[in-house]
C-alpha cells in the first residue's frame, strides 16, 4: 500500500485545510470536532522519578489515549503511572527488558488511535509540544514528523559524539534518500498509524530502532519533516544509550539501505552478522586485554 494513494481521513484534512490553524484554541476545538484519536506511546524503563510528571502534562482530553509500555522496569515506574487518576491510560508490560524499539512496537500494535505520537519518559521532551508535532500531519504536509532540538531551544548540551554521529547519519540520509534530518536520533515523533503498513519488519529492537525506522520511512519515500522542539537535560537517572551499539546499528542500516537502494539481492542477517564480526575484531585489536 502506498501512502500517497491511500484513502486518508478526508474529514481531518478538510477540517485542517479550512482552519489554517489560526490559533491554538481554534485548532484544538477543530481537532475535537474531527474523528481523530491521538495515541501517545511512551516507552518506559526505570523512570520512576519522571514518568508521572510526563503523563500529567499530556492534555487530559478524550481525544488522547496514553499508551505506557513498561519494558521490565525494576523500580516503581508502573506504580507511579497507576497513581494517576485518568481513564485514558493503557499500561502494557514486558516481563523482561526487551529494548526501546521492542517497547515502541508493542505500543504500535496496541494503539487504537489513527495518529501516533512517541515521546521519551525521562522528562527531556515537553508533552506540551505534542500539538506542534501534530500540525504538519494534520495539514498533510508530512508523513512523519521528528522533533528537532537543533531547530528549537535546547538547554541540553548534546554530547559531542552524538552530534558527530547525527551529522554522519544526516549525510547518509541525504545521499541515500535526498532528505535532510539533522536530529535523526530524536525519539519525539508523530505520524499517521497507517504508514506502519508500508514498512518492512525491523531488525533492531533496541535504540537502533530509531535509525532503522527513519531509513525505512525514507526508503518508502515518506515525507519527513523536522519541527523545532525544546529539550531539557535529564533531571533523574542516567542515559541508557550505548554508543558502541548505536554506532554498530547505524553502520548496519547504512549498508542494508545502500544495498536496498542499489536493488541488489542480499541477505540482511548475513550482512548484519558480517559487519558485527568485523567491528568485534577491530574492537579486540584496539583493546587486546578485554
Ligand atoms: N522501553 C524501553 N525504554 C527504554 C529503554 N532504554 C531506554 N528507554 C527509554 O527511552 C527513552 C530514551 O532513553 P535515553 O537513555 O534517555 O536516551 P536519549 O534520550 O536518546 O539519549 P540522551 O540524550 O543520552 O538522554 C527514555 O524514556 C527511556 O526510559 C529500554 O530498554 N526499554
Ligand atoms: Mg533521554
Amino acid at each position: 500500500m502506498n501512502l500517497r494513494s491511500a484513502p486518508l481521513n478526508q474529514t481531518i484534512q478538510e477540517k485542517c485545510q479550512e482552519s489554517q490553524l489560526e490559533d491554538s484554541d481554534s485548532y484544538i476545538s477543530r481537532l475535537i470536532n474531527s474523528d481523530s484519536l491521538i495515541s501517545v506511546i511512551i516507552p518506559v524503563y526505570n523512570e520512576e522519578n519522571s514518568i508521572k510528571d510526563v503523563i500529567e502534562r499530556i492534555p487530559n482530553h478524550r481525544k488522547y489515549e496514553i499508551v505506557i509500555v513498561d519494558d521490565g522496569s525494576t523500580d516503581n515506574s508502573v506504580s507511579k503511572v497507576k497513581e494517576i487518576n485518568r481513564d485514558n491510560i493503557i499500561i502494557l508490560q514486558h516481563q523482561k527488558n526487551l529494548g526501546y524499539g521492542a517497547a515502541l512496537i508493542t505500543g504500535f500494535k496496541n494503539a487504537t488511535g489513527n495518529i501516533i505520537v512517541t515521546l521519551d519518559s525521562d522528562g527531556q521532551h515537553k508533552p506540551e509540544e505534542i500539538e506542534k508535532m501534530m500540525e504538519p500531519i494534520l495539514q498533510n504536509k508530512a508523513d512523519l514528523v521528528i522533533g528537532s532540538r537543533y531547530l528549537g531551544n535546547c538547554d541540553y548540551k548534546v554530547p559531542l559524539l552524538t552530534r558527530i554521529g547525527e551529522y554522519c547519519v544526516n549525510i547518509c540520509i541525504l545521499t541515500l534518500f535526498r532528505q535532510r534530518i539533522g536530529n535523526n536520533q530524536n525519539g519525539y515523533r508523530c505520524f499517521r498509524k497507517e504508514i506502519l503498513n508500508l514498512l518492512s519488519d525491523n531488525i533492531y529492537v533496541g535504540m537502533g530502532f530509531t535509525t532503522e525506522f527513519l531509513f525505512e520511512c525514507a526508503h518508502n519515500d515518506l515525507k519527513i519533516l523536522e519541527v523545532p522542539i525544546s529539550l531539557r537535560p535529564r533531571e533523574h537517572g542516567t542515559s541508557y544509550v550505548d554508543l558502541l551499539k548505536i554506532f554498530k546499528s547505524i553502520l548496519n542500516c547504512i549498508a542494508i539501505y545502500y544495498f536496498k537502494r542499489s536493488k541488489l539481492k542480499f541477505n540482511t542477517s548475513f550482512m548484519k552478522h558480517s559487519i558485527n564480526t568485523i567491528l568485534k575484531i577491530l574492537y579486540r585489536i584496539k583493546n587486546p586485554c578485554q
